[in-house]
């Protein structure tokens, strides 16, 4: 027998880990790889799960994971096993079916993967993730069940969720700790700024704001109020989609690309920097960085919960401005103990940035220190509703009993 119990016990550990399928088909954007991504690496570091992961979009994936090869079917990236996914059929060269079976976001599994399922000797847990919605109705649809028609497999609804009795949202278990090092260490945000733009940490009196957001009518109005307000406004533009829009008010090409990662301008109180887009482990340091952040769609939006700063969301624009409810929603938990008049200037400012009138800066840096306070407070009763992978691996797990 081995003296060191970590080479007795591996083997061990490894036949009793429960192995997770995870299915993700990329819509747009990032979000959907980035949820997906973020809960599979929680599951196989903080629950030991071995993780397998079938995504059909690889190129989304690798903005987010640098270190992915585009043309492998399969490889292994830090643990986790990755499927390039060809719809509709294939499902990894074996069909061996895994404990616990996620379906992210209503994407369908590949009949033959669903039939396989149906003849394992343990039925696996199978869930739908859902969308991350605010919406008071989502608590009575968490951990729904729903038989499927023709086989003996039931799927369960997951919703993720910013109110107690839903399945909460991710959060690693050292987050905080690693945004409290950063907070605390001034060589790490001078490194953390000479590295990202090229440039030493702005003077403390700027207004540091990270904005990550869709096309938007709103923002040329924003930038020129940033560019005649009282005091400099330092602003981080990782490359993407507002980045024309950007360029543009700086009078410099619109492309795409534009506004490329490296570019620095100024207008007035107004100076902005071009980020290259990160890994997504560096992107939270961007907003641990930043006073303010602008921020979209689901994970981002999640992530600048966890900052514990005051934050702006754009909102993935649905039909039939279906999103505005979720809107709402998000605003009524977090505002929610907020004085009404930064209340008030908070919603007019999300909704403006949504669509709806024109952004009040002023107004909104009026009511800072109570936002900030908020924000702080917030993140506290986020935290109650539980990480949505511990959540997720608890219930999963009773079903495996
Ligand atoms: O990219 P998103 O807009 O994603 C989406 C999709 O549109 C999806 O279809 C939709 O359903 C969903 O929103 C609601 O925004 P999101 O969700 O914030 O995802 C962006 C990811 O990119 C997130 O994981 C953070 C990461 N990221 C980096 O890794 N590096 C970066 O530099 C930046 C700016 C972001």
């Amino acid at each position: 027998m081995s003296s060191d119990p970590h080479i007795s016990e591996q083997p061990a550990a490894a036949a009793t880990a429960i192995a997770c399928d995870i299915f993700c088909a990329v819509i747009d954007n990032f979000g959907d790889i980035g949820v997906c991504w973020r809960l599979a690496r929680q599951l196989a570091s903080e629950h030991g799960w071995q993780v397998r992961v079938f995504v059909d979009d690889l190129h989304a994936f690798q903005k987010l994971c640098p270190s992915l090869a585009l043309d492998r079917a399969r490889q292994t990236v830090g643990g986790i096993v990755v499927e390039h996914w060809h719809e509709p059929a294939h499902a990894g060269d074996t069909l061996e079916v895994a404990d616990v079976v996620i379906e992210a976001f209503g994407c369908e599994l590949p009949p033959t993967y669903v039939a396989a399922m149906a003849a394992r000797a343990r039925t696996p847990v199978w869930f739908n993730l859902e969308y991350l919605s605010a919406e008071d109705w989502v608590a009575d649809f968490h951990l729904r069940p729903s038989p499927h028609p023709r086989y003996p497999l039931t799927k369960t609804f997951f919703f993720p969720g910013l109110g107690p009795g839903t399945g909460g949202v991710l959060k690693e278990r050292h987050l905080d700790a690693a945004r409290a090092a950063f907070e605390a260490s001034p060589a790490a945000r001078e490194a953390w700024w000479r590295q990202t733009t090229g440039h030493p940490p702005p003077p403390a009196e700027a207004t540091v704001v990270s904005l990550f957001a869709y096309e938007n009518p709103a923002v040329d109005s924003l930038l020129e109020q940033w560019r005649d307000s009282a005091g400099p406004v330092v602003l981080l533009v990782p490359e993407g989609r507002i980045s024309g829009a950007v360029a543009r008010f700086f009078g410099l090409p619109s492309g795409p690309p534009s506004f490329t990662a490296g570019t620095h301008a100024t207008r007035g109180n107004l100076s902005a920097h071009a980020l290259a887009f990160t890994a997504q482990a560096g992107y939270d340091a961007l907003l641990w960085a930043s006073a303010i952040n602008f921020v979209r769609g689901e994970d981002s939006f999640v992530r600048a919960q966890w900052a514990a700063k005051p934050f702006v969301w754009h909102i993935y624009p649905q039909a039939d401005d279906a999103h505005l409810p979720k809107l709402d929603a998000a605003l009524a938990h977090y505002a929610r103990t907020l004085p009404a008049a930064a209340r008030d200037a908070l919603a007019r400012f999300w909704h403006a940035w949504n669509g709806a009138g024109r952004p009040d800066w002023a107004e909104f840096q009026r009511h800072y220190p109570a936002l900030k306070q908020r924000a702080a407070e917030w993140a506290g009763e986020l935290a109650q509703v539980g990480d949505l992978a511990g959540n997720l691996a608890l219930f999963a797990k009773t079903q495996l009993k």
